[in-house]
C-alpha cells in the first residue's frame, strides 16, 4: 500500500494491520486522501460513536461516485475495457469501455433529470446483470440519487413491498430476463408489482430481448430516450455522508430491511478491499459471478473493480449453462485472473467431476474467492486442487450486506491459509473483545467502526440501533456466530439469529412464516433451515392446519409453496412441509425452535431438557411425522 509509507512502524502486512486498527483515523484518512478524488477535502477523518449508532466518515468532503468510477479513468484510459457483458449465450460476450460506460451513464443521467428525478430520490432497478443496470447505478450516482436494486428473481409482491418502502417514482426494468435459455417476463412482474405502488410515476424498460412488451402510460423505451440525451451530465457534488445506495436483506422479522449505505465510506472500502484481498493488478480481468441484486454484485462487481479502474465481468447465466463446464470456459475465453463465487455452486460443480474443469485451460487465474455462506472442507479442497491446479490461493470471504465489503479474509497477509476458514481480519477491522481467551466460541462483534459499514436502516433507525448496536454495547453485532482457534484465526459458524441461507441467499424464517400462515387453512407455522449438501441450508416447514380445514396434504403443500414463490421468490420455496397437530411450545407460548431444528437435523440425542414445554407429547408426534416425512434418507 503506497500511502503506508507514512506510518510509523509498519514493515509489513501484520503490522500494516496493527497500525490500521490502533490509528484507524491516520489510516483512512491516507487511503481516502490517496485512492478517492474529491471535488472538496473532508475536514473530519470519522465521527462515530457505536453504542448510539452515529457512524460518519469523512465530513466535510465532497466527491461523485460516478466520477470516482469512471471519468477519472477515462482521462487516463479511455478505452481500457470496464465491463465484460457475459450473457447467458456463450461466446456472446459484449465488452464496454471506460469511455462507452461513462457515455451510457451520462445519457441516462441526463434523462432521469430530465424526468424529474432530484438528489436524495430513490430510483429501483430491477434488472438482471449487464451494462445498462450498472450505467443505471451510476447515473443515479451522478445526479445524486439514490439506488435500490432489487434482485430480479423476487416476485412481483416482494418488489412492490421494497418499491414502497423505498418510496422510489421511477423504476428501471428489462422487458425479458434470459437466464439458462429460459426467457422471464420481468417487465410483466414491474406491471403487478406497479399495480399497488402509488409513488410510482415512470418506468424505464430496456430492451434484452427483441420481443415487445405492452407499454403503458408510465413506460418509456430507455434506450430510445438516451439517444436524444446528452453525452456529458455535470456530476452533482455529494457530501460524504449523502445516500448512495439501498439494499434490502432479510432479518429475524418478516419485514426485509432496506441498509444503508453512504458514498465515500463505501466506495474506498469496496475499492481498498477488492485491490488487496484479490491482490487485484492494473490489467486484471476481475470475475464476480455474483448478481447484481445481492451486495456481491455491488461491491465486487461495480463499485470496487471500478473505482479502481479494473475490467469486471457481469455474469448472467448459471453454472450449468449449458453444461456444468460454464464458468471455466469462461475463465478461458475472458482469461479472467480473479473468480469469485459461492460455496453452493462449488458443491454443485464438485458433483458433476473434475473433467468439467480440466477440459478448459485456467492458467490465467492468479486468485480464487469464496463468499456468502461457509465453505466446508471438501469444497475447499477441490476449489483449491482442481479448479486452481493447487497453484491460486482461495480466500474465503466473511462479510454482509451491512458491513459494505469484506471483513475476515486471509488475504493480503502472507502467511498460511488453513481450508474453510476466513481466518484475518482485514485493514482497519478488529473483531470483539468480549471474549478475549484463545480457543473461543461467540457471538461474531466488531469492536469498532470502518468506512464501509452501513448508517442506517432506511426509514428505521432504531431497528438498526436494536438490531446492531444494542446486543453487546459499544460493538457492531453482526449476527453470526463465529470460532477464534488458539492461533487467533476467525472460522464462522452460522447465523445466531433466525436468518438462514439458502444458496448463498439470505432469508428470514419469520418472512416465509408471514407469507405461509396467509393460507386460510393455516393456524400457525414454523420454518427452520437444515443442511443441505448443496444449498447449503434448506427450508423446511412444520405448519399446524385450522380445525376446519378439510384441503389434501398435497394439495397444500402445491398451494404453500406456489404462495412463498409470488410473494417472496423461488429459493425460499419450503423444500419439507410436514403437517402436525400442535408445535412444542414453552408454557409461556414460545415456538420452541431449537427442538424442532433438532429433529429436522436427527439429533434427538440433543434435544435438550423438554420439561419446559408445555406439552412433551408433541415433541414425540413431530418426531414421528419427520421419519414419515423424510424416510430413512437425509432430506435433500
Ligand atoms: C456478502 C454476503 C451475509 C451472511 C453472513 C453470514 C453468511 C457470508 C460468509 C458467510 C461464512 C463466509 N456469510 N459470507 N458465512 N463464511 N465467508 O453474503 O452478504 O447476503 O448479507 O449475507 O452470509 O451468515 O451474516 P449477505
Amino acid at each position: 500500500m503506497p500511502e503506508a509509507v507514512g506510518f510509523e512502524g509498519v514493515k509489513d502486512c501484520s503490522s500494516l494491520q496493527e497500525f490500521s486498527v490502533s490509528n484507524s483515523a491516520s489510516f483512512w484518512a491516507a487511503a481516502a486522501r490517496h485512492r478517492l478524488s474529491w471535488i472538496k477535502p473532508f475536514h473530519t477523518v470519522q465521527d462515530c460513536d457505536l453504542s448510539l449508532g452515529r457512524i460518519k466518515w469523512f465530513e466535510g468532503g465532497q466527491l461523485n461516485v460516478s466520477v470516482n468510477c469512471l471519468d477519472r479513468h477515462v482521462d487516463t484510459c479511455p478505452e481500457r475495457v470496464a465491463l465484460i457483458w457475459e450473457r447467458d449465450e456463450p461466446g456472446s460476450e459484449i465488452k464496454v469501455t471506460y469511455r462507452q460506460l461513462l457515455e451510457m451513464t451520462c445519457r441516462l443521467g441526463n434523462l432521469l433529470r430530465r424526468h424529474g428525478v432530484k438528489k436524495g430520490d430513490c430510483v429501483t432497478i430491477y434488472m438482471p446483470p449487464c451494462p445498462l443496470a450498472v450505467a443505471s447505478m451510476l447515473a443515479c450516482a451522478r445526479i445524486g440519487a439514490a439506488h435500490n436494486v432489487v434482485f430480479a428473481g423476487f416476485s412481483a409482491e416482494a418488489l412492490a413491498e421494497r418499491i414502497r418502502d423505498a418510496q422510489s417514482s421511477t423504476v428501471i426494468t428489462v422487458n425479458q430476463g434470459v437466464r439458462a435459455g429460459k426467457v422471464t417476463e420481468l417487465k410483466r412482474t414491474v406491471d403487478a408489482a406497479v399495480k399497488d405502488c402509488p409513488s410510482v410515476q415512470q418506468v424505464l424498460v430496456a430492451m434484452r430481448t427483441e420481443n415487445p412488451v405492452t407499454m403503458t402510460a408510465k413506460d418509456m423505451d430507455m434506450e430510445e430516450e438516451m439517444l436524444k440525451e446528452d453525452v456529458v451530465c455535470e456530476p452533482e457534488a455529494m457530501d460524504s455522508e449523502d445516500v448512495l445506495f439501498l439494499l434490502y436483506t432479510s432479518g429475524s422479522t418478516g419485514k426485509p430491511k432496506g441498509v444503508v449505505h453512504t458514498q465515500a465510506g463505501y466506495l474506498l472500502y469496496a475499492a481498498l478491499t477488492h485491490r488487496y484481498v484479490f491482490s487485484y493488478q492494473d490489467g486484471d480481468v476481475f470475475g464476480c459471478v455474483a448478481d447484481i441484486g445481492w451486495i456481491t454484485g455491488h461491491s465486487y462487481s461495480v463499485y470496487g473493480p471500478l473505482a479502481n479502474g479494473g475490467t469486471t465481468v457481469l455474469f448472467e447465466s448459471t453454472p450449468i449453462y449449458p453444461d456444468p463446464g460454464r464458468y471455466w470456459e469462461m475463465v478461458q475465453r475472458l482469461k479472467i485472473n480473479q473468480f469469485y463465487g459461492a460455496p453452493t455452486a462449488i458443491r454443485l460443480l464438485l458433483k458433476y467431476g473434475d473433467q468439467w474443469v480440466q477440459k478448459y485451460d485456467r492458467s490465467t487465474l492468479k486468485t480464487l474467492g469464496s463468499v456468502g455462506e461457509p465453505i466446508n472442507t471438501e469444497a475447499w479442497e477441490w476449489y483449491h486442487r482442481v479448479v486452481g491446479d493447487g497453484r491460486c490461493p482461495v480466500v474465503d470471504t466473511w462479510w454482509q450486506t451491512e458491513t459494505g465489503g469484506i471483513c475476515i479474509t486471509p488475504r493480503p497477509s502472507d502467511p498460511e491459509i488453513v481450508p474453510g476458514m476466513a481466518m484475518r481480519p482485514f485493514f482497519g477491522i478488529k473483531p470483539g473483545k468480549v471474549v478475549t481467551s484463545n480457543p473461543a466460541s461467540g457471538a461474531l462483534c466488531l469492536a469498532q467502526p470502518w468506512p464501509g459499514m452501513a448508517r442506517t436502516i432506511h426509514n428505521n433507525h432504531q431497528r438498526f440501533i436494536e438490531t446492531y448496536c444494542q446486543p453487546y454495547p459499544g460493538y457492531f453485532f453482526t449476527g453470526d456466530g463465529a470460532y477464534r482457534s488458539k492461533e487467533g484465526y476467525y472460522q464462522i459458524t452460522g447465523r445466531l439469529d433466525d436468518v438462514i441461507n439458502v444458496s448463498g441467499h439470505r432469508i428470514g424464517t419469520a418472512e416465509i412464516e408471514d407469507v405461509v400462515n396467509q393460507c386460510s387453512a393455516v393456524a400457525e407455522s414454523a420454518v427452520i433451515g437444515y443442511s443441505h449438501d448443496i444449498k447449503g441450508q434448506g427450508v423446511y416447514t412444520f405448519v399446524v392446519l385450522k380445525k376446519d380445514a378439510d384441503d389434501q396434504e398435497a394439495d397444500l403443500s402445491q398451494q404453500l409453496n406456489n404462495m412463498v414463490s409470488k410473494n417472496i421468490a423461488k429459493y425460499a420455496c419450503p423444500d419439507f412441509i410436514q403437517f402436525v397437530q400442535r408445535l412444542p411450545k414453552t408454557r409461556s407460548g414460545k415456538i420452541m425452535r431449537r427442538v424442532l431444528r433438532k429433529v429436522v437435523e436427527r439429533d434427538l440425542d440433543g434435544l435438550g431438557d423438554l420439561s419446559t414445554l408445555d406439552d412433551p407429547a408433541a415433541v414425540q408426534e413431530i418426531i414421528q411425522g419427520h421419519r414419515e416425512l423424510c424416510g430413512k434418507q437425509q432430506p435433500s
